[in-house]
């Protein structure tokens, strides 16, 4: 048998917020190894038993007393959020412990990328050895998400299953899905057929290359499958602007009832619904209430952004109908920051996506109370190209290298719009360039890393040249899970 080779206690991304090594508590995993859980915890102790037995070959049976323990803790601090979790390393066993199912997954991660890249051979079972010592980690913030836009590009149910596998071994525990645009609508909506049957189907998205549309049962499954992995879906139907997919379908939602021609073409800020037409919101309210009876997580994205052809007034009157739809149906609203115009329900949340602050009312939102969702174009959207050389991606945004994605703050990007006004942070990834989850992987990671790192890690602890170290050992591991990755010259990949 080879010499077990070992990773070191902090070798994490997110970093964790405390990490406290001891080299005499080294774990060895052996043959005879087993996972003990609380019964409420046995979904996460399966996944770990599996987890140990890729990388062993051992059987690692579920065991009562078994070396490796699971525990729902009441001694870890109730006021933490749900999303903490306590690992001990021990010379004679480890034990993760958390006050919710969220933080055994999140510790469950943490161990994960503490176990060795390589997968044993069947024939040759391999010891291996965990890190001694204790890492206590929860949240900076509650929000850490990324964004795929199946508008422009229409990713199919497994497709979408395998991101969120990939995203939640980083933490990141929102998908917001850009469902609807000009160039398509995305998810069936029970009583419009049309929207899908028409702007779903071949010829829709960029180039006329992304067709299909997630039916109401498979969006309900990838909800469910998202709950599984603590990931939580947020649905974007992108109003008043960015509708040409729906007036396509629907001529009478045009504010002269004249059909319009489908677009594949990238232009934004050319289509928006009637302010002033009483079917604007007999429409929306039917949206919004299926898209919601479909989502069991708390917010509906209702888009808001560069309705370029609706004029301020009717931007008002729409958003200020359309908003509280979302509390209507139970759901907290996110909309892109432009909406932050209007007066908005006391739970909205803007997502803030400018490269340069300007006065559009979010300083003024957060200031009398509003969560903020920070997303700079310039930082976070991982569909601007990496450098001059990047074969897909846009650069409106400027270049955006692994460093750039990295070395920034989301609480000093908008003067009064600090730490306490703060959501969390979210990377969307556009797809106006892209045809395949080869292409979305390419794009989003590595960066897709750096954003979970500030989302997760204590801001004072982070570093750059801590985490590229850190990230370069993921090369091994994006290649052991076929995750497509760019080759970053800026990292010295393993
Ligand atoms: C801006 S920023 C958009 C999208 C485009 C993206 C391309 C924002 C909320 N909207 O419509 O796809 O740029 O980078």
């Amino acid at each position: 048998m080879s010499a077990p080779t070992m990773r070191q206690l902090g070798d994490v991304i997110p970093l964790p917020a405390s990490v406290r090594p001891d080299a005499t508590a080294d774990f060895r995993v052996t043959a005879g190894v087993s996972v003990s859980a609380a019964p409420a915890a046995a979904a996460v102790a399966g996944e770990l038993a599996g987890l140990l037995r890729q990388v062993t070959g051992f059987p690692v049976p579920l065991a009562d007393g078994g070396a490796v323990r699971l525990r729902l803790d009441e001694t870890v601090d109730e006021a933490k959020s749900p999303e903490s979790y306590r690992l001990d390393i021990a010379a004679d066993g480890v034990t993760l412990s958390a006050p919710a199912a969220q933080g055994l997954f999140a510790g469950l991660q943490t161990l994960r990328q503490l176990l060795p890249a390589q997968v044993a051979a069947e024939a040759a079972p391999a010891e291996v050895v965990l890190p001694g010592g204790r890492i206590e980690d929860e949240p900076r913030f509650a929000y850490r998400g990324t964004m795929l836009d199946l508008a422009r590009h229409f990713y199919g149910p497994a497709d979408i299953r395998s991101y969120i596998d990939t995203i939640a071994q980083f933490k990141i525990n929102h998908l917001h899905l850009h469902l609807t645009d000009d160039q398509g609508w995305r998810l069936e909506i029970e009583g419009w057929p049309r929207l899908t049957e028409v702007s779903g189907g071949e010829g829709t998205g960029i180039d006329g290359q992304g067709p299909g549309f997630l039916t109401a049962a498979e969006y309900a499954d990838l909800v469910a499958y998202g709950e599984t992995r603590f990931v939580t879906i947020v649905p974007e139907i992108d109003l008043p602007g960015h509708v040409n997919a729906a007036q396509v379908a629907y001529p009478e939602l045009t504010c002269d009832g004249e059909p319009v021609q489908p677009r594949t073409d990238a232009e934004v800020g050319y289509s928006s619904l009637c302010a002033n037409r009483e079917e604007t919101y007999a429409f929306v309210d039917d949206v919004i209430r299926v898209v919601a009876g479909l989502t069991s997580g708390p917010f509906l994205h209702i888009g808001g952004d560069e309705a370029l052809s609706t004029t301020a007034e009717d931007y008002r009157t729409f958003m200020t109908r359309v908003l509280p739809l979302a509390g209507k149906y139970g759901k907290r609203a996110i909309g892109w920051h432009e909406m932050a115009a209007v007066e908005l329900p006391p739970t909205a949340v803007p997502q803030y996506w400018r490269i340069e602050p300007a006065d559009d009312g979010v300083a003024r939102a957060a200031q009398s109370g509003h969560q903020v969702i920070m997303s700079p174009a310039d930082r976070s959207y991982l569909d601007m190209k990496y450098d001059e050389s990047s074969p897909l991606g846009l650069d409106w945004a400027g270049l955006l290298g692994v460093e750039r994605s990295y070395d920034w703050d989301p609480a000093d990007r908008l003067p009064g719009v600090g730490e306490e006004s703060l959501l969390g942070v979210e990377a969307p990834l556009w797809s106006e360039t892209l045809r395949s989850l080869a292409d979305v992987e390419y794009m989003a990671f590595p960066r897709l890393l750096a954003i979970a790192e500030i989302g997760w890690t204590p801001r004072a602890d982070r570093s750059w040249p801590s985490f590229r170290q850190r990230l370069a050992e993921f090369g091994p591991r994006f290649e052991a899970q076929g995750v497509n990755f760019h080759r970053s010259p800026e990292i010295d990949w393993k």
